[in-house]
């Protein structure tokens, strides 16, 4: 098992299949929420690579979490997780630069895997490595072949940028043949009431009535939630049963601070 990375950056709209969990996933019953949580929580650091052709191939299903450089995704999965280093996390956009997999799964039995990868759209990158990521980017999810789910993360300040115009091309013939997609809004604690609310409309209408969740690393808000929507897509037909163990609340105080929009054109 190799250390896990550090350097990088990028790249891929819509009409995207509504998951059945959006429309109730509020009202979860808490044991519900808290059993995602547990299994959440057994992260572990799998591998990381600079692209595809170096990753293991899993049975397991896998999720990716993308998303614009400085979006927070892996302050999302250290939140999803508990753990508060598991992914790098940085102020600085373009911190993860490797493909990075982390296994999941109660009584070291692997069932599952979340992929961080770099994001797009910083402007420091030198263009040759801006279109050398976008090529593992694209690689990755068109042709991982136990993808199963993907994570968009998005800063409701920045609304989907170009680059996510790409990417949301690039993955729509496999959410069209399955594959889960949810957006995530990030960084909510940025956001009033009524903006939050009016994002969240503006970008439920752009996934054409896919599941869209808004959520903060600092304000603890929408974890819940995501929680159960990865549970369940990895574990679609199994039943809810509470032999996860003890609850493992989430641990408070994240260092997810903020970032900036001023990082980025
Ligand atoms: N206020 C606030 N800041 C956040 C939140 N989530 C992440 N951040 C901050 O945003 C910055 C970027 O977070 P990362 O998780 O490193 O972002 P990333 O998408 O992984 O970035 P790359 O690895 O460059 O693609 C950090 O300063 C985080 O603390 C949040 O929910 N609220
Ligand atoms: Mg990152």
């Amino acid at each position: 098992m190799t250390k896990q990375e550090n350097t990088g950056p990028t790249t891929a709209q819509n009409s995207l299949p509504k998951h059945p969990e959006s429309g109730r996933a509020g009202n979860a019953a808490p044991s519900d929420a808290t059993l995602a949580l547990g299994w959440l929580h057994t992260a572990k650091f799998l591998t990381t690579a600079p692209q595809l052709h170096f990753l293991p191939a899993l049975e397991v299903p896998e999720i990716a979490f993308v998303g614009r450089s400085n979006a927070g995704k892996s302050t999302c999965i250290n939140t999803l997780t508990q753990q508060k280093q598991l992914a790098f996390a940085s102020k600085k956009p373009g911190r993860t630069q490797h493909i990075n997999l982390f296994s999941l799964g109660k009584h070291g039995v692997m069932d599952a895997v979340l992929t961080d990868l770099p994001g797009y759209g910083y402007a420091a990158v030198p263009k040759q490595d801006k279109l050398r990521w976008q090529q593992v980017m694209a690689n990755y999810l068109v042709s991982r072949k136990n993808l199963t789910g993907i994570v968009l993360m998005c800063d409701p300040r920045h609304g989907l940028t170009e680059l996510d115009e790409v990417l949301l091309d690039v993955i729509r013939p496999r959410v069209q043949e399955g594959l889960k997609f949810l957006v995530v809004l990030t960084k909510a604690d940025k956001l009033t009431r009524s903006e939050g609310a009016k994002a969240l409309s503006i970008m439920r209408l752009q996934a054409g009535g896919g599941s869209v969740v808004l959520f903060s690393a600092t304000k603890r808000t929408g974890i819940e939630e995501v929680a159960r929507i990865l549970w369940d897509w990895t574990h679609s037909g199994a039943p809810v049963v509470a032999d996860a163990g003890p609850p493992n609340p989430p641990e408070s105080g994240d260092a997810a601070q903020d970032d900036s929009a001023a990082d980025h054109p």
